[in-house]
Protein backbone atom coordinates (compact mmCIF):
# COMPACT_ATOMS: atom_id res chain seq x y z
CA UNK A 1 0.00 0.00 0.00
CA UNK A 2 1.22 3.13 -0.76
CA UNK A 3 2.04 5.84 2.07
CA UNK A 4 0.34 8.76 2.59
CA UNK A 5 2.84 11.84 1.25
CA UNK A 6 3.08 13.52 4.49
CA UNK A 7 3.85 10.49 6.45
CA UNK A 8 3.57 11.00 10.41
CA UNK A 9 2.59 14.87 9.48
CA UNK A 10 -0.63 14.16 7.91
CA UNK A 11 -3.10 15.56 9.95
CA UNK A 12 -5.42 12.74 11.04
CA UNK A 13 -9.47 12.94 11.60
CA UNK A 14 -10.99 10.09 13.73
CA UNK A 15 -14.49 9.77 14.21
CA UNK A 16 -17.41 7.65 15.06
CA UNK A 17 -20.87 8.17 12.99
CA UNK A 18 -22.91 10.89 14.29
CA UNK A 19 -26.04 11.13 16.11
CA UNK A 20 -28.71 11.44 17.36
CA UNK A 21 -29.25 7.36 17.55
CA UNK A 22 -32.29 6.92 19.67
CA UNK A 23 -34.72 8.08 16.92
CA UNK A 24 -35.92 6.90 13.42
CA UNK A 25 -34.13 9.02 11.00
CA UNK A 26 -33.34 8.89 6.67
CA UNK A 27 -29.87 8.00 8.03
CA UNK A 28 -30.13 5.25 9.17
CA UNK A 29 -30.64 5.99 13.23
CA UNK A 30 -33.72 4.12 14.50
CA UNK A 31 -35.79 4.38 17.85
CA UNK A 32 -35.54 0.66 18.42
CA UNK A 33 -31.41 1.03 18.38
CA UNK A 34 -29.85 3.45 20.95
CA UNK A 35 -25.95 3.88 21.05
CA UNK A 36 -26.47 1.56 24.11
CA UNK A 37 -25.98 -1.89 25.10
CA UNK A 38 -28.03 -3.67 27.84
CA UNK A 39 -30.92 -1.59 26.83
CA UNK A 40 -30.73 -2.53 23.31
CA UNK A 41 -30.13 -5.63 23.27
CA UNK A 42 -30.17 -6.75 26.83
CA UNK A 43 -32.77 -5.70 29.39
CA UNK A 44 -34.97 -3.92 26.82
CA UNK A 45 -38.00 -5.28 28.24
CA UNK A 46 -37.34 -4.00 31.87
CA UNK A 47 -38.63 -0.86 31.74
CA UNK A 48 -37.48 1.80 34.37
CA UNK A 49 -34.77 -1.50 35.65
CA UNK A 50 -33.21 -1.50 32.87
CA UNK A 51 -29.68 -0.55 32.69
CA UNK A 52 -28.34 1.83 30.95
CA UNK A 53 -24.52 3.15 29.69
CA UNK A 54 -22.73 3.96 26.82
CA UNK A 55 -19.36 2.61 25.44
CA UNK A 56 -16.86 5.15 24.07
CA UNK A 57 -15.75 3.67 20.32
CA UNK A 58 -12.57 1.81 20.98
CA UNK A 59 -11.83 0.99 17.89
CA UNK A 60 -10.66 4.33 16.77
CA UNK A 61 -9.49 4.99 20.59
CA UNK A 62 -6.39 2.35 19.67
CA UNK A 63 -5.90 3.60 16.42
CA UNK A 64 -5.54 7.43 18.14
CA UNK A 65 -2.85 5.80 20.88
CA UNK A 66 -1.17 3.86 18.35
CA UNK A 67 0.00 6.96 15.79
CA UNK A 68 2.33 9.46 16.39
CA UNK A 69 0.55 11.64 13.76
CA UNK A 70 -1.37 14.86 15.09
CA UNK A 71 -4.55 12.93 15.48
CA UNK A 72 -8.10 13.88 16.43
CA UNK A 73 -11.07 11.60 17.47
CA UNK A 74 -14.77 12.80 17.53
CA UNK A 75 -16.66 11.01 19.54
CA UNK A 76 -20.50 10.62 18.95
CA UNK A 77 -20.88 13.96 17.14
CA UNK A 78 -23.81 15.42 15.61
CA UNK A 79 -23.91 15.92 12.05
CA UNK A 80 -22.93 19.71 12.69
CA UNK A 81 -20.65 19.39 14.95
CA UNK A 82 -18.34 17.33 12.10
CA UNK A 83 -18.97 19.97 9.82
CA UNK A 84 -17.67 22.33 12.17
CA UNK A 85 -14.35 20.21 13.22
CA UNK A 86 -13.98 19.90 8.87
CA UNK A 87 -14.34 23.29 8.37
CA UNK A 88 -12.13 24.80 11.75
CA UNK A 89 -9.41 22.39 11.14
CA UNK A 90 -7.09 21.36 7.98
CA UNK A 91 -7.60 17.41 8.11
CA UNK A 92 -5.32 15.40 5.63
CA UNK A 93 -7.18 12.06 6.73
CA UNK A 94 -10.86 11.58 7.79
CA UNK A 95 -11.11 7.73 9.21
CA UNK A 96 -14.82 6.88 9.65
CA UNK A 97 -15.39 4.31 11.77
CA UNK A 98 -18.94 2.63 11.66
CA UNK A 99 -20.69 -1.22 11.66
CA UNK A 100 -23.40 -2.05 8.58
CA UNK A 101 -26.59 -0.14 10.47
CA UNK A 102 -24.80 3.01 10.10
CA UNK A 103 -23.82 2.88 6.43
CA UNK A 104 -26.51 5.67 5.84
CA UNK A 105 -24.12 7.94 8.18
CA UNK A 106 -21.05 6.87 6.37
CA UNK A 107 -22.31 7.93 3.53
CA UNK A 108 -23.26 11.05 4.04
CA UNK A 109 -19.88 11.74 6.03
CA UNK A 110 -17.99 10.77 2.87
CA UNK A 111 -20.38 13.57 1.06
CA UNK A 112 -19.90 16.22 3.63
CA UNK A 113 -15.70 15.54 3.40
CA UNK A 114 -15.96 16.05 -0.11
CA UNK A 115 -17.92 19.17 0.12
CA UNK A 116 -16.26 21.01 3.74
CA UNK A 117 -12.77 19.26 3.67
CA UNK A 118 -12.06 18.09 -0.43
CA UNK A 119 -8.18 18.16 -0.15
CA UNK A 120 -8.83 15.31 2.81
CA UNK A 121 -8.17 11.18 2.06
CA UNK A 122 -11.09 9.60 3.17
CA UNK A 123 -10.95 6.41 5.21
CA UNK A 124 -13.52 4.28 6.12
CA UNK A 125 -12.93 1.33 8.77
CA UNK A 126 -14.49 -1.23 11.24
CA UNK A 127 -17.58 -3.60 10.51
CA UNK A 128 -19.10 -1.75 7.87
CA UNK A 129 -16.02 -2.64 5.51
CA UNK A 130 -18.06 -5.84 5.51
CA UNK A 131 -20.43 -4.49 3.32
CA UNK A 132 -20.17 -6.02 -0.21
CA UNK A 133 -19.67 -3.96 -2.82
CA UNK A 134 -18.86 -1.38 -0.67
CA UNK A 135 -16.51 0.49 -2.65
CA UNK A 136 -19.26 1.72 -5.44
CA UNK A 137 -21.74 2.71 -2.66
CA UNK A 138 -20.04 5.51 -1.00
CA UNK A 139 -17.01 7.98 -2.02
CA UNK A 140 -14.17 6.82 0.07
CA UNK A 141 -10.56 6.63 -0.98
CA UNK A 142 -9.63 3.68 1.18
CA UNK A 143 -11.77 1.00 2.90
CA UNK A 144 -10.05 -0.79 5.23
CA UNK A 145 -11.08 -4.66 6.28
CA UNK A 146 -10.24 -6.06 9.31
CA UNK A 147 -7.31 -4.92 11.87
CA UNK A 148 -7.75 -1.03 11.69
CA UNK A 149 -3.56 0.07 13.89
CA UNK A 150 -1.38 -2.05 12.04
CA UNK A 151 -2.89 -0.83 8.46
CA UNK A 152 -3.16 3.40 10.03
CA UNK A 153 0.53 2.37 10.81
CA UNK A 154 1.09 1.32 7.41
CA UNK A 155 -0.34 4.22 6.07
CA UNK A 156 1.33 6.67 8.04
CA UNK A 157 4.76 5.07 6.89
CA UNK A 158 5.04 3.82 11.00
CA UNK A 159 6.41 0.66 12.22
CA UNK A 160 3.17 -1.54 11.77
CA UNK A 161 4.80 -4.40 14.10
CA UNK A 162 5.87 -2.08 16.81
CA UNK A 163 4.18 -2.90 20.41
CA UNK A 164 0.73 -2.00 20.78
CA UNK A 165 0.21 0.85 23.47
CA UNK A 166 -3.01 0.23 25.40
CA UNK A 167 -5.24 3.36 25.91
CA UNK A 168 -7.03 4.08 29.79
CA UNK A 169 -10.50 3.35 28.55
CA UNK A 170 -13.05 3.35 31.50
CA UNK A 171 -15.75 0.97 30.06
CA UNK A 172 -19.13 2.68 30.72
CA UNK A 173 -20.21 6.54 31.18
CA UNK A 174 -23.51 7.79 31.32
CA UNK A 175 -25.09 4.85 33.95
CA UNK A 176 -28.46 4.89 34.71
CA UNK A 177 -30.52 2.27 36.46
CA UNK A 178 -34.01 2.68 38.10
CA UNK A 179 -33.87 6.72 37.27
CA UNK A 180 -30.78 7.58 39.01
CA UNK A 181 -27.14 8.26 37.35
CA UNK A 182 -24.28 6.99 38.96
CA UNK A 183 -20.65 8.51 39.05
CA UNK A 184 -18.59 7.84 36.44
CA UNK A 185 -15.45 7.27 38.38
CA UNK A 186 -13.33 4.37 37.20
CA UNK A 187 -13.18 3.23 41.04
CA UNK A 188 -17.07 2.47 40.69
CA UNK A 189 -16.55 1.41 36.64
CA UNK A 190 -14.36 -0.90 34.88
CA UNK A 191 -11.63 -0.41 32.61
CA UNK A 192 -11.84 -1.63 29.47
CA UNK A 193 -9.03 -3.82 28.21
CA UNK A 194 -8.47 -5.19 24.30
CA UNK A 195 -6.33 -7.96 24.71
CA UNK A 196 -7.32 -9.22 20.96
CA UNK A 197 -9.55 -8.99 17.73
CA UNK A 198 -11.76 -12.08 16.28
CA UNK A 199 -12.23 -15.47 17.50
CA UNK A 200 -11.22 -18.71 16.16
CA UNK A 201 -14.15 -20.42 16.52
CA UNK A 202 -15.74 -19.79 13.92
CA UNK A 203 -19.63 -19.82 14.47
CA UNK A 204 -20.93 -19.76 10.75
CA UNK A 205 -23.19 -16.19 11.76
CA UNK A 206 -20.68 -14.44 14.03
CA UNK A 207 -19.37 -11.28 12.10
CA UNK A 208 -16.61 -10.54 14.63
CA UNK A 209 -15.15 -13.81 13.92
CA UNK A 210 -15.66 -13.26 10.25
CA UNK A 211 -14.16 -9.78 10.06
CA UNK A 212 -11.18 -10.45 11.38
CA UNK A 213 -10.38 -14.44 9.29
CA UNK A 214 -12.78 -16.42 10.74
CA UNK A 215 -12.36 -19.39 11.72
CA UNK A 216 -8.96 -20.47 13.01
CA UNK A 217 -7.84 -16.72 12.95
CA UNK A 218 -7.86 -13.94 15.52
CA UNK A 219 -5.44 -11.04 16.33
CA UNK A 220 -4.27 -10.75 19.52
CA UNK A 221 -2.53 -7.38 20.61
CA UNK A 222 -1.23 -9.23 23.91
CA UNK A 223 0.27 -12.42 22.98
CA UNK A 224 1.35 -13.97 26.92
CA UNK A 225 -0.27 -13.13 30.00
CA UNK A 226 2.73 -11.13 31.19
CA UNK A 227 2.25 -8.49 28.44
CA UNK A 228 -1.43 -8.07 30.22
CA UNK A 229 -0.40 -8.00 33.63
CA UNK A 230 1.77 -5.27 32.51
CA UNK A 231 -1.08 -3.16 30.66
CA UNK A 232 -3.87 -3.72 33.49
CA UNK A 233 -1.43 -2.55 35.93
CA UNK A 234 -0.67 -0.04 33.74
CA UNK A 235 -4.13 1.50 33.50
CA UNK A 236 -4.92 0.48 37.06
CA UNK A 237 -2.17 3.49 38.08
CA UNK A 238 -3.68 5.48 35.84
CA UNK A 239 -7.23 5.41 36.41
CA UNK A 240 -7.18 3.91 40.30
CA UNK A 241 -9.48 0.60 38.70
CA UNK A 242 -9.52 -2.48 40.23
CA UNK A 243 -12.44 -3.82 37.75
CA UNK A 244 -11.35 -4.96 34.21
CA UNK A 245 -13.84 -5.30 30.95
CA UNK A 246 -12.01 -7.78 29.25
CA UNK A 247 -13.03 -6.81 25.42
CA UNK A 248 -11.71 -10.60 23.88
CA UNK A 249 -14.43 -12.37 21.75
CA UNK A 250 -13.13 -15.31 23.56
CA UNK A 251 -10.81 -14.61 26.62
CA UNK A 252 -10.89 -17.85 28.32
CA UNK A 253 -10.30 -19.97 25.38
CA UNK A 254 -6.36 -18.46 25.15
CA UNK A 255 -5.21 -20.82 28.87
CA UNK A 256 -2.07 -20.42 28.93
CA UNK A 257 -2.35 -16.60 28.73
CA UNK A 258 -4.99 -16.32 31.46
CA UNK A 259 -3.57 -18.59 34.09
CA UNK A 260 -0.06 -16.65 33.83
CA UNK A 261 -1.95 -13.76 34.07
CA UNK A 262 -3.58 -15.33 37.14
CA UNK A 263 -0.05 -15.97 38.71
CA UNK A 264 1.41 -12.44 38.38
CA UNK A 265 -2.60 -11.29 40.22
CA UNK A 266 -1.21 -13.61 42.73
CA UNK A 267 2.59 -12.53 43.32
CA UNK A 268 1.50 -8.75 43.11
CA UNK A 269 -1.70 -9.80 45.68
CA UNK A 270 -3.78 -8.44 42.50
CA UNK A 271 -7.55 -8.05 43.94
CA UNK A 272 -8.98 -7.67 40.50
CA UNK A 273 -12.62 -8.29 38.83
CA UNK A 274 -12.60 -9.18 35.53
CA UNK A 275 -15.98 -9.57 33.27
CA UNK A 276 -15.23 -11.54 30.32
CA UNK A 277 -17.22 -12.92 27.41
CA UNK A 278 -16.04 -16.63 26.66
CA UNK A 279 -17.74 -19.85 25.64
CA UNK A 280 -19.20 -22.71 27.38
CA UNK A 281 -16.32 -25.00 25.83
CA UNK A 282 -13.53 -22.49 27.16
CA UNK A 283 -15.00 -22.11 30.33
CA UNK A 284 -15.00 -25.63 30.81
CA UNK A 285 -11.36 -25.58 30.43
CA UNK A 286 -11.13 -23.91 34.22
CA UNK A 287 -12.19 -25.25 37.78
CA UNK A 288 -14.57 -22.80 39.58
CA UNK A 289 -11.53 -21.99 41.91
CA UNK A 290 -8.88 -21.10 38.78
CA UNK A 291 -12.23 -18.40 37.93
CA UNK A 292 -12.50 -17.01 41.36
CA UNK A 293 -8.90 -17.00 41.40
CA UNK A 294 -8.74 -14.49 37.92
CA UNK A 295 -11.43 -12.57 39.14
CA UNK A 296 -13.95 -13.57 36.72
CA UNK A 297 -17.06 -11.67 38.28
CA UNK A 298 -19.12 -11.41 35.16
CA UNK A 299 -19.65 -13.82 32.00
CA UNK A 300 -20.99 -13.18 28.71
CA UNK A 301 -21.83 -16.68 27.52
CA UNK A 302 -23.65 -17.93 24.49
CA UNK A 303 -26.30 -20.31 25.01
CA UNK A 304 -27.86 -20.19 21.48
CA UNK A 305 -30.11 -23.06 21.78
CA UNK A 306 -30.32 -26.37 23.25
CA UNK A 307 -30.20 -28.22 19.84
CA UNK A 308 -28.01 -26.25 18.13
CA UNK A 309 -25.07 -27.74 16.88
CA UNK A 310 -21.86 -25.23 18.03
CA UNK A 311 -18.48 -26.12 18.29
CA UNK A 312 -18.24 -23.85 21.06
CA UNK A 313 -21.37 -26.24 23.17
CA UNK A 314 -20.28 -29.47 22.80
CA UNK A 315 -20.26 -31.56 25.61
CA UNK A 316 -21.55 -28.41 27.85
CA UNK A 317 -24.47 -28.44 30.19
CA UNK A 318 -25.23 -25.11 30.14
CA UNK A 319 -27.98 -25.39 33.10
CA UNK A 320 -25.90 -26.67 35.71
CA UNK A 321 -22.70 -24.71 34.72
CA UNK A 322 -24.83 -21.34 34.71
CA UNK A 323 -26.39 -22.58 38.09
CA UNK A 324 -22.46 -23.24 39.29
CA UNK A 325 -21.12 -20.28 38.21
CA UNK A 326 -23.70 -18.23 39.85
CA UNK A 327 -23.07 -20.15 43.12
CA UNK A 328 -19.47 -18.91 43.41
CA UNK A 329 -20.33 -14.92 43.10
CA UNK A 330 -19.79 -15.25 38.56
CA UNK A 331 -22.84 -13.10 36.95
CA UNK A 332 -23.75 -15.00 33.93
CA UNK A 333 -24.91 -12.82 31.04
CA UNK A 334 -26.31 -15.45 28.86
CA UNK A 335 -27.17 -15.17 24.97
CA UNK A 336 -29.67 -17.12 23.19
CA UNK A 337 -30.44 -17.11 19.36
CA UNK A 338 -34.36 -16.37 18.11
CA UNK A 339 -34.64 -18.03 15.00
CA UNK A 340 -32.98 -20.80 14.33
CA UNK A 341 -33.22 -23.05 11.33
CA UNK A 342 -34.99 -25.22 13.12
CA UNK A 343 -37.44 -23.04 15.29
CA UNK A 344 -41.20 -23.42 14.57
CA UNK A 345 -43.89 -21.88 15.80
CA UNK A 346 -44.29 -25.17 17.78
CA UNK A 347 -41.05 -25.40 19.05
CA UNK A 348 -40.00 -21.27 19.67
CA UNK A 349 -41.94 -21.24 22.77
CA UNK A 350 -40.59 -23.74 24.97
CA UNK A 351 -36.99 -23.36 23.53
CA UNK A 352 -36.98 -19.63 24.92
CA UNK A 353 -38.34 -21.21 27.95
CA UNK A 354 -35.55 -22.99 28.37
CA UNK A 355 -33.13 -20.39 27.73
CA UNK A 356 -34.89 -18.61 30.24
CA UNK A 357 -34.76 -21.50 32.97
CA UNK A 358 -30.83 -21.15 32.66
CA UNK A 359 -32.00 -18.23 34.94
CA UNK A 360 -28.99 -15.93 34.20
CA UNK A 361 -28.39 -12.66 35.48
CA UNK A 362 -28.61 -11.20 32.20
CA UNK A 363 -30.31 -12.76 29.03
CA UNK A 364 -29.42 -11.52 25.04
CA UNK A 365 -31.92 -12.24 22.81
CA UNK A 366 -30.70 -11.63 19.09
CA UNK A 367 -32.76 -12.94 15.87
CA UNK A 368 -30.62 -15.12 13.36
CA UNK A 369 -29.13 -13.11 11.20
CA UNK A 370 -27.19 -13.47 8.49
CA UNK A 371 -25.15 -10.79 7.91
CA UNK A 372 -22.72 -9.66 5.16
CA UNK A 373 -18.98 -11.09 5.57
CA UNK A 374 -19.89 -14.22 7.68
CA UNK A 375 -20.44 -18.18 6.20
CA UNK A 376 -23.88 -17.82 7.02
CA UNK A 377 -24.80 -14.88 4.95
CA UNK A 378 -23.37 -16.66 2.44
CA UNK A 379 -25.37 -19.75 2.48
CA UNK A 380 -27.95 -18.28 2.54
CA UNK A 381 -27.58 -15.99 -0.36
CA UNK A 382 -26.85 -19.19 -2.25
CA UNK A 383 -29.74 -20.77 -1.04
CA UNK A 384 -31.95 -17.39 -2.56
CA UNK A 385 -33.41 -16.29 0.99
CA UNK A 386 -32.41 -13.32 1.78
CA UNK A 387 -35.02 -10.84 1.26
CA UNK A 388 -34.02 -7.88 -1.28
CA UNK A 389 -34.98 -4.29 -0.29
CA UNK A 390 -34.01 -4.49 3.28
CA UNK A 391 -32.52 -1.06 4.43
CA UNK A 392 -29.38 -1.82 6.01
CA UNK A 393 -30.28 0.24 9.08
CA UNK A 394 -32.91 -2.52 10.09
CA UNK A 395 -30.21 -5.21 10.08
CA UNK A 396 -29.07 -6.32 13.42
CA UNK A 397 -30.92 -8.61 15.00
CA UNK A 398 -33.45 -6.69 17.06
CA UNK A 399 -35.84 -5.98 14.52
CA UNK A 400 -37.30 -8.91 11.81
CA UNK A 401 -35.65 -11.83 9.72
CA UNK A 402 -34.02 -10.47 6.56
CA UNK A 403 -34.30 -13.41 5.30
CA UNK A 404 -37.00 -16.16 4.30
CA UNK A 405 -37.25 -18.81 7.39
CA UNK A 406 -38.60 -22.33 6.43
CA UNK A 407 -41.35 -21.64 9.25
CA UNK A 408 -41.60 -18.47 10.63
CA UNK A 409 -42.64 -15.06 9.15
CA UNK A 410 -41.14 -11.82 9.43
CA UNK A 411 -43.54 -10.72 11.70
CA UNK A 412 -43.72 -13.60 13.78
CA UNK A 413 -39.93 -13.43 14.43
CA UNK A 414 -39.87 -9.97 15.74
CA UNK A 415 -43.11 -11.18 17.77
CA UNK A 416 -41.17 -14.29 18.97
CA UNK A 417 -38.36 -11.98 20.32
CA UNK A 418 -39.89 -9.54 21.93
CA UNK A 419 -41.98 -12.41 23.57
CA UNK A 420 -38.72 -13.67 24.66
CA UNK A 421 -37.19 -10.73 26.26
CA UNK A 422 -40.56 -9.75 28.30
CA UNK A 423 -41.00 -13.82 30.01
CA UNK A 424 -37.52 -13.61 30.82
CA UNK A 425 -38.36 -10.59 32.47
CA UNK A 426 -41.62 -11.99 34.07
CA UNK A 427 -40.09 -14.83 35.01
CA UNK A 428 -36.57 -14.10 36.59
CA UNK A 429 -37.16 -10.34 37.92
CA UNK A 430 -35.06 -7.27 36.69
CA UNK A 431 -31.77 -8.22 36.63
CA UNK A 432 -30.58 -5.96 39.30
CA UNK A 433 -32.35 -8.28 41.62
CA UNK A 434 -30.75 -11.43 40.06
CA UNK A 435 -27.22 -9.82 40.36
CA UNK A 436 -27.77 -9.52 43.92
CA UNK A 437 -29.02 -13.14 44.38
CA UNK A 438 -25.68 -14.04 42.70
CA UNK A 439 -23.42 -11.58 44.43
CA UNK A 440 -24.64 -12.65 47.68
CA UNK A 441 -24.28 -16.79 46.88
CA UNK A 442 -20.50 -15.88 45.98
CA UNK A 443 -20.23 -13.79 49.36
CA UNK A 444 -21.49 -16.67 51.43
CA UNK A 445 -19.18 -18.91 49.76
CA UNK A 446 -16.02 -16.94 49.90
CA UNK A 447 -15.71 -14.74 52.91
CA UNK A 448 -13.34 -16.53 54.16
CA UNK A 449 -11.40 -18.24 51.65
CA UNK A 450 -8.01 -18.67 52.48
CA UNK A 451 -6.57 -16.08 49.32
CA UNK A 452 -6.75 -12.58 50.85
CA UNK A 453 -6.91 -11.01 47.12
CA UNK A 454 -10.45 -13.12 46.46
CA UNK A 455 -11.78 -12.14 49.99
CA UNK A 456 -10.98 -8.40 48.89
CA UNK A 457 -13.13 -8.33 45.92
CA UNK A 458 -15.81 -10.27 47.54
CA UNK A 459 -16.00 -7.35 50.57
CA UNK A 460 -15.71 -4.72 47.75
CA UNK A 461 -18.50 -6.09 45.92
CA UNK A 462 -20.68 -6.65 49.59
CA UNK A 463 -19.89 -2.86 50.37
CA UNK A 464 -22.58 -2.22 47.81
CA UNK A 465 -24.88 -4.96 48.14
CA UNK A 466 -25.33 -4.39 51.95
CA UNK A 467 -26.38 -0.59 51.37
CA UNK A 468 -27.83 0.93 47.62
CA UNK A 469 -28.38 -2.73 46.50
CA UNK A 470 -30.42 -3.65 49.19
CA UNK A 471 -32.51 -0.61 48.66
CA UNK A 472 -33.25 -1.50 45.46
CA UNK A 473 -34.47 -4.82 46.45
CA UNK A 474 -36.46 -3.24 48.60
CA UNK A 475 -38.45 -0.99 45.77
CA UNK A 476 -38.09 -3.77 43.57
CA UNK A 477 -40.36 -6.01 46.06
CA UNK A 478 -42.82 -3.03 45.54
CA UNK A 479 -43.00 -2.74 42.13
CA UNK A 480 -42.34 -6.51 41.15
CA UNK A 481 -45.47 -7.48 42.83
CA UNK A 482 -47.50 -6.12 40.17
CA UNK A 483 -46.19 -8.22 37.45
CA UNK A 484 -45.33 -11.03 39.29
CA UNK A 485 -46.35 -11.56 42.63
CA UNK A 486 -43.91 -14.91 42.93
CA UNK A 487 -40.99 -13.27 42.11
CA UNK A 488 -41.72 -9.98 44.36
CA UNK A 489 -41.96 -12.48 47.29
CA UNK A 490 -38.54 -13.97 46.41
CA UNK A 491 -36.82 -10.62 46.13
CA UNK A 492 -38.31 -10.08 49.61
CA UNK A 493 -37.48 -13.22 50.74
CA UNK A 494 -33.54 -12.45 49.66
CA UNK A 495 -33.22 -8.57 51.27
CA UNK A 496 -33.97 -10.59 54.55
CA UNK A 497 -31.37 -12.40 53.87
CA UNK A 498 -28.79 -9.64 52.90
CA UNK A 499 -30.32 -7.82 56.08
CA UNK A 500 -29.30 -11.02 58.20
CA UNK A 501 -26.06 -10.88 56.66
CA UNK A 502 -25.42 -6.90 56.62
CA UNK A 503 -27.44 -6.33 60.13
CA UNK A 504 -28.76 -3.00 60.90
CA UNK A 505 -26.65 -0.91 58.06
CA UNK A 506 -28.67 -2.72 55.25
CA UNK A 507 -32.26 -1.89 57.19
CA UNK A 508 -31.03 1.77 57.59
CA UNK A 509 -30.59 1.24 53.77
CA UNK A 510 -33.39 -0.18 52.67
CA UNK A 511 -35.49 2.09 55.06
CA UNK A 512 -33.84 5.45 54.23
CA UNK A 513 -32.63 5.04 50.24
CA UNK A 514 -35.50 2.91 49.31
CA UNK A 515 -38.47 5.05 49.19
CA UNK A 516 -36.10 7.79 47.36
CA UNK A 517 -35.46 4.75 44.85
CA UNK A 518 -39.20 3.91 44.70
CA UNK A 519 -39.98 7.70 44.02
CA UNK A 520 -37.17 7.54 41.00
CA UNK A 521 -37.97 4.33 39.60
CA UNK A 522 -41.86 5.30 38.82
CA UNK A 523 -40.43 8.70 37.49
CA UNK A 524 -38.26 7.19 35.04
CA UNK A 525 -40.74 4.92 34.17
CA UNK A 526 -43.16 7.89 33.76
CA UNK A 527 -40.30 9.89 31.25
CA UNK A 528 -39.73 6.46 29.55
CA UNK A 529 -43.65 6.21 28.84
CA UNK A 530 -43.48 9.79 27.49
CA UNK A 531 -40.96 9.15 25.16
CA UNK A 532 -37.61 9.97 26.61
CA UNK A 533 -34.82 8.52 25.28
CA UNK A 534 -30.62 8.97 26.07
CA UNK A 535 -27.65 9.99 24.23
CA UNK A 536 -24.30 9.68 24.81
CA UNK A 537 -22.32 13.01 24.63
CA UNK A 538 -19.89 14.63 22.17
CA UNK A 539 -16.47 13.96 23.40
CA UNK A 540 -13.15 15.54 21.30
CA UNK A 541 -9.72 14.34 21.72
CA UNK A 542 -7.06 15.64 20.47
CA UNK A 543 -3.25 13.70 20.20
CA UNK A 544 -0.17 15.05 19.02
CA UNK A 545 -1.51 18.47 18.68
CA UNK A 546 -0.67 21.32 17.60
CA UNK A 547 -3.03 23.85 15.67
CA UNK A 548 -1.79 24.30 12.26
C1 LIG B 1 -18.89 -1.91 22.08
C2 LIG B 1 -19.88 -2.40 21.04
C3 LIG B 1 -21.03 -1.68 20.85
C4 LIG B 1 -21.35 -0.37 21.54
C5 LIG B 1 -21.05 0.76 20.53
C6 LIG B 1 -20.10 1.75 21.04
C7 LIG B 1 -19.75 2.72 19.93
N1 LIG B 1 -19.17 3.77 20.37
O1 LIG B 1 -20.00 2.54 18.77
C8 LIG B 1 -22.88 -0.52 21.69
C9 LIG B 1 -23.14 -1.36 22.90
C10 LIG B 1 -23.66 0.77 21.79
C11 LIG B 1 -23.18 -1.34 20.46
C12 LIG B 1 -24.38 -1.31 19.82
C13 LIG B 1 -24.65 -2.04 18.70
N2 LIG B 1 -23.85 -2.94 18.13
CO1 LIG B 1 -22.09 -3.33 18.75
N3 LIG B 1 -20.48 -3.99 19.40
C14 LIG B 1 -19.64 -3.58 20.30
C15 LIG B 1 -18.52 -4.61 20.48
C16 LIG B 1 -18.92 -5.51 21.65
C17 LIG B 1 -17.13 -4.08 20.71
C18 LIG B 1 -16.62 -3.12 19.65
C19 LIG B 1 -15.17 -2.86 19.90
O2 LIG B 1 -14.81 -1.85 20.41
N4 LIG B 1 -14.29 -3.82 19.59
C20 LIG B 1 -12.86 -3.70 19.81
C21 LIG B 1 -12.25 -2.82 18.69
C22 LIG B 1 -10.75 -2.72 18.89
O3 LIG B 1 -12.50 -3.50 17.49
P1 LIG B 1 -13.23 -2.79 16.25
O4 LIG B 1 -14.24 -1.83 16.71
O5 LIG B 1 -13.67 -3.84 15.31
O6 LIG B 1 -12.06 -1.93 15.60
C23 LIG B 1 -11.00 -2.52 14.90
C24 LIG B 1 -11.25 -2.66 13.39
O7 LIG B 1 -12.59 -2.88 13.06
C25 LIG B 1 -10.69 -1.43 12.80
N5 LIG B 1 -11.46 -0.19 12.73
C26 LIG B 1 -12.53 0.21 13.42
N6 LIG B 1 -12.86 1.47 13.09
C27 LIG B 1 -11.97 1.90 12.17
C28 LIG B 1 -11.83 3.12 11.51
C29 LIG B 1 -10.80 3.27 10.62
C30 LIG B 1 -10.64 4.57 9.92
C31 LIG B 1 -9.89 2.20 10.36
C32 LIG B 1 -8.78 2.35 9.39
C33 LIG B 1 -10.05 0.97 11.00
C34 LIG B 1 -11.07 0.85 11.92
O8 LIG B 1 -9.58 -1.18 13.63
C35 LIG B 1 -9.86 -1.53 14.99
C36 LIG B 1 -8.60 -2.13 15.58
O9 LIG B 1 -8.25 -3.29 14.89
C37 LIG B 1 -18.60 -5.36 19.11
C38 LIG B 1 -18.14 -6.80 19.15
C39 LIG B 1 -16.64 -6.87 19.03
N7 LIG B 1 -16.08 -7.82 19.67
O10 LIG B 1 -15.98 -6.10 18.36
C40 LIG B 1 -20.07 -5.23 18.74
C41 LIG B 1 -20.46 -5.06 17.26
C42 LIG B 1 -19.53 -4.07 16.62
N8 LIG B 1 -21.81 -4.49 17.33
C43 LIG B 1 -22.59 -4.95 16.44
C44 LIG B 1 -23.97 -4.62 16.36
C45 LIG B 1 -24.80 -5.38 15.32
C46 LIG B 1 -24.52 -3.64 17.17
C47 LIG B 1 -25.99 -3.22 17.21
C48 LIG B 1 -26.67 -3.04 15.88
C49 LIG B 1 -26.64 -4.29 18.08
C50 LIG B 1 -28.12 -4.33 18.24
N9 LIG B 1 -28.89 -4.79 17.34
O11 LIG B 1 -28.56 -3.98 19.26
C51 LIG B 1 -25.95 -1.88 17.98
C52 LIG B 1 -25.90 -0.63 17.07
C53 LIG B 1 -26.03 0.65 17.83
C54 LIG B 1 -25.97 1.84 16.94
N10 LIG B 1 -27.03 2.65 16.96
O12 LIG B 1 -25.01 2.06 16.23
C55 LIG B 1 -21.90 -5.93 15.55
C56 LIG B 1 -21.56 -5.32 14.18
C57 LIG B 1 -21.94 -6.23 13.07
C58 LIG B 1 -21.63 -5.66 11.73
N11 LIG B 1 -21.16 -6.53 10.87
O13 LIG B 1 -21.82 -4.50 11.46
C59 LIG B 1 -20.69 -6.36 16.42
C60 LIG B 1 -19.46 -6.80 15.64
C61 LIG B 1 -21.19 -7.50 17.35
C62 LIG B 1 -21.50 -8.77 16.61
N12 LIG B 1 -20.64 -9.76 16.63
O14 LIG B 1 -22.53 -8.90 16.02
N13 LIG B 1 -22.10 -2.06 20.08
S1 LIG C 1 -17.52 -18.39 20.08
FE1 LIG C 1 -18.64 -16.44 20.13
S2 LIG C 1 -17.16 -14.92 19.38
FE2 LIG C 1 -16.36 -16.94 18.84
S3 LIG C 1 -17.07 -17.29 16.74
FE3 LIG C 1 -18.60 -18.20 18.10
S4 LIG C 1 -20.12 -16.56 18.42
FE4 LIG C 1 -18.28 -15.62 17.59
Amino acid sequence: MATHPKGTRARVLLTSVFGPYAQDDEFGSRALNPMELYQNQVTRAQGPFSLRMFHRSWGIMMIQANISAPCTLLDFPTRERFARELTAHHYDIVGISSIIVNFGKVKEMCRMVRELSPQSTIVVGGHVAALPGLENMIDADHIVRGEGISWMRCYLGEDEGAPVHHPAIVSAMGTRMMGVRLPDSPDSTAATIIPSVGCPMGCNFCTTSAFFGGKGKFFNFYETGDELFDVMSGIESQLGSTSFFMMDENFLLHRPRAMRLLERMKEAKKSWALSVFASANAIRKYTMQELVELGISWLWMGLESPRSQYTKLQGADTLQLTRELREHGIRVLGSTIVGLEHHTPDNIAGEIEYAISHGTDFHQFMLYTPVPGTPLYQEIKEQGRLLENIDWADIHGQDKFNFRHAAISRDDSKRFLDWAFWRDFERNGPSVYRICQTMLQGWRRYKDYPDARVRERFHREMKKLGTGYNAALWTMEREFARINREVSQQIRALRREVEKEFGVVSRLASNLIGPVLLYTTRREARRLAAGKTYEPPTIVERSNWAEA
